[in-house]
């Protein structure tokens, strides 16, 4: 089933023609009220006249997460705070707060494109659906819950904070489908398991994101749960959940695009790269009214195509995230991704793909431990075995990042289990 055939399902040329009208009409709209796009705007001598088309994008300036600290908290919001009706902000790990605002009508908008995703996740108005996710300045817990009742689905606000009563009210309550990160669905797997209740759920899909996660993993999360999962992706600074999803032929997340444009980067020269090519991802707003925002670089990495998929829709997909520009560990030298140990780990089966990479630097040289978790079923009080198996562990390791980690195992529940964004790095260089 498809949401809104008619905005998901456009010739290109209509969609191109509809990105264009949107597009210069964005590109004025800011200039006359948001006064940090007029500024850089006029820094390069241009005005709203000089962009035709979409094809005239490139001529805009980017606009970084600095860009939003800078203006904190309501420097970018393009109307007066009376007409705003939601405020959300990622509180990130370092420096200020970035601050959004949505007007009714940009609710209204993230509502449809979350109906959109929930709908290619094969969510609709007989399912109850758990919302895992946190509820509160974060934009995972109430954007995914105005696109679940958007669509007459039975929501269920669990938000986070007690897995427990999660797994008790998902059997309950006859759930069949939950919205959460993917790192706390393979959580709920384990507590649903220790709990003897795999037998009793009536799950049959998750739509999980928020985080990087691999092929590998969301076919394990199917497996254990006996589910479809989904991949949706967002970020606040564009909307929140919902800029993208995958449909179940699982071949990259279907952009709305109609309401945000994708480019994908070079990182070496900043220019729009070609289809199938990996690079940085930049959004422009194209109907945004509270906060819009022009050719956001959101540093995660993926490429694009412009094929139509096989459910009939023609929109942009993106592949699956490789990670974050920032998530990215130089390790001596060698570019190393989280997501490439967790793939790595699926492989192996005495093990769960809970991990922790621990990074220092000794002697001017950096090192890499993991901590890898033994999976109950192989857990003994004894040492025979365990060196055998950390060799297996740190040669699939070394085949995948291409660098030698030091990997220890550690017994089974040791690593911390996350209820939102999983943290997989300690980068004790960072200290230095
Ligand atoms: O994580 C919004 C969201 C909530 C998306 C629930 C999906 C589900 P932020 O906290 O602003 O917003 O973080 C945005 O999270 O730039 C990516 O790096 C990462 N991210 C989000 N979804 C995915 C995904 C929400 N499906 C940042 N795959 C983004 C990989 C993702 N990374």
């Amino acid at each position: 089933m498809i949401w809104n055939e008619t905005k998901e399902c456009m010739s290109r040329d209509e969609m191109t023609n509809l990105q264009s009208a949107r597009l210069k009409k964005l590109v004025d709209y800011v200039y006359h009220n948001v006064e940090f796009y007029r500024k850089k705007m006029q820094a390069v001598g241009l005005l709203p006249s000089d962009i035709r088309g979409i094809e005239d994008i490139t001529k805009l300036p980017f606009t970084t997460k600095d860009d939003l600290r800078d203006n904190y908290p309501f420097g970018l919001f393009a109307v007066p705070n009376s007409e705003i009706v939601r405020i959300h902000a990622s509180s990130g790990t370092t420096g200020k707060a970035t601050v959004v605002g949505y007007t009714r009508r940009d609710l209204d908008i993230w509502a449809e494109c979350v109906a959109r995703c929930m709908t290619m996740a094969g969510i609709g108005k007989d399912d109850v659906i758990q919302i895992a996710y946190g509820y509160g300045l974060f934009t995972g817990g109430l954007g995914a819950h105005n696109g679940a009742e958007k669509i007459g689905a039975t929501v269920v606000p669990m938000s986070t904070g007690n897995s427990k009563k999660l797994t008790t009210m998902m059997v309950d309550f006859g759930a069949t489908a939950i919205a959460c990160t993917p790192s706390y669905l393979l959580y709920i797997s384990e507590v649903l398991q220790e709990e003897g209740l795999l037998d009793k759920i009536k799950l049959k899909s998750a739509i999980c994101g928020a985080e990087p996660w691999t092929e590998k993993m969301r076919e394990e999360l199917e497996l254990r749960l006996n589910i479809t999962a989904h991949d949706i992706y967002g970020l606040s600074e564009v909307m929140g959940p919902g800029v993208a999803c995958d449909c179940k032929f699982h071949k990259g997340l279907h952009v709305c695009e109609d309401h945000f444009y994708p480019e994908v980067l070079s990182p070496e020269t900043l220019k729009p790269i070609a289809d199938g090519e990996l690079g940085e991802l930049a959004f422009t707003t194209l109907t945004k009214e509270g906060i819009p925002l022009i050719r956001y670089r959101t540093k995660d990495l993926t490429s694009l195509t412009h094929e139509k998929c096989e459910c009939g829709r023609t929109s942009a997909r993106i592949s699956r995230f490789k990670g974050r520009v920032d998530d990215m560990l130089i390790i001596r030298g060698v570019n190393v991704f989280p997501s490439q140990i967790e793939a790595a780990l699926l492989e192996v089966k005495e093990v769960t793909p809970h991990y922790m990479m621990i990074v220092d630097r000794i002697n001017n040289l950096d090192t890499l431990e993991i901590h890898v978790e033994l999976s109950n079923e192989f857990y003994t009080d004894e040492i025979r075995g365990l060196e055998a198996l950390t060799k297996k562990i740190s040669h699939v390791i070394n085949q995948a990042i291409g660098l030698s980690a030091k990997v220890k195992i550690v017994e089974p529940q040791s690593i911390k289990r996350s209820e939102g964004k999983a943290v997989h790095v300690i980068d004790n260089r960072k200290l230095y």
